[in-house]
């Protein structure tokens, strides 16, 4: 197990032109006001908030084929991947709150700066890796992983904005879900990054997000996901990404959601369903 030592960096990344609906840059401060940095807090880390990145809108930003904001997202991205390395380089986990899931582009860029053979856990009801010629929507946030991916690189046109990003991640580094069978001289040391999608999970537990898709994780799926990431030891940068608290139906389906994403980054880190294992040392007793 790991690492109770370590510090945590959180990072805001307020931004939503990776789709084409409003209200996913409202997603750190609504985790946030879940309360993430409390819930940290608690399971003893230094918990380091470097607040929001700030993002331009480029005026000038005409589509690249049917893809909206390309020039703008590419930017954000690019300042995303400094804020990241820098906070891996600090020698912080990193816990990136998004925004849309365009995101993970800069996200596993500055990841991959300071660990250049990280492995990355893809947990989405979608794969993320159309390219603009197969984007249905031509939506960037789903096609992140087409971006990184070097297996890839023929059939990604230059997308203006993506200048500075060279693909760095080989098919084999993205490991799937529900592997059953792996022999001990496969398993590799390999810090982990994992970019979660709230739209992983069903959305009777997870309404307020973009993009929603009927039989998703259970709670249970969920978290026992992330308490296994933890197990290893190895977790690097954590994405959460998609928590739209603006297309939740009711209050209570916006809290919902934001309490959700709460559980799973607490549970990445370490907090247990069963409880923590501190020792109470004087229970009080009744007079
Ligand atoms: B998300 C779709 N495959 O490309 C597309 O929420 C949906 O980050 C992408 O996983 C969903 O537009 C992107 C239809
Ligand atoms: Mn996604
Ligand atoms: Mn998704
Ligand atoms: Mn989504």
């Amino acid at each position: 197990q790991q690492n109770r030592s370590h510090s945590v960096a959180i990072l805001g990344a307020p931004f939503s032109k990776g789709q084409k609906r409003r209200g996913v840059e409202h997603g750190p401060k609504a985790i946030r006001d879940a309360g993430l940095v409390e819930r940290l807090s608690n399971l003893d880390y230094a918990v380091h908030d470097f607040g929001d990145l700030t993002f331009k809108h480029l005026e000038k930003d005409e589509h690249f084929m049917h893809v909206p904001f390309p020039r703008t997202v590419g930017r954000a991205n690019k300042l995303l991947s400094g804020a990241v390395s820098g906070a891996v380089g600090a020698g912080h986990t990193c816990i990136m709150l998004g925004g849309d899931h365009s995101l993970a582009i800069g996200s596993v860029e500055g990841h991959a700066q300071q660990c250049p053979d990280l492995c990355l856990i893809w947990v989405d009801a979608h794969a993320d890796i159309n390219t603009p010629l197969t984007s249905p929507s031509g939506n960037l946030h789903g096609q992140s992983v087409a971006f990184l991916l070097k297996d890839l690189q023929d059939k990604m046109p230059e997308v203006p904005g993506f200048s500075w990003l060279k693909p760095f991640l080989s098919a084999r580094d993205l490991v799937y879900i529900g592997l059953r069978d792996v022999d001990p001289g496969e398993q590799k040391q390999r810090p982990i990054h994992l970019s979660f999608d709230i739209d992983a999970f069903d959305p009777s537990l997870a309404p307020a997000t973009g993009t929603p898709v009927n039989g998703g994780l259970t709670y249970r799926e969920g978290i026992y996901l992330t308490e296994e990431i933890h197990n290893t030891g190895l977790l690097s940068v954590m994405d959460v990404v998609e928590v739209n608290p603006t297309l939740g139906a009711t209050p209570e389906a916006i809290e919902a959601t934001t309490s959700l994403a709460v559980d799973v980054v607490a549970s990445a880190l370490g907090q247990t369903r069963e409880g923590a294992h501190i020792a109470f040392p004087n229970i009080p007793e009744p007079k």
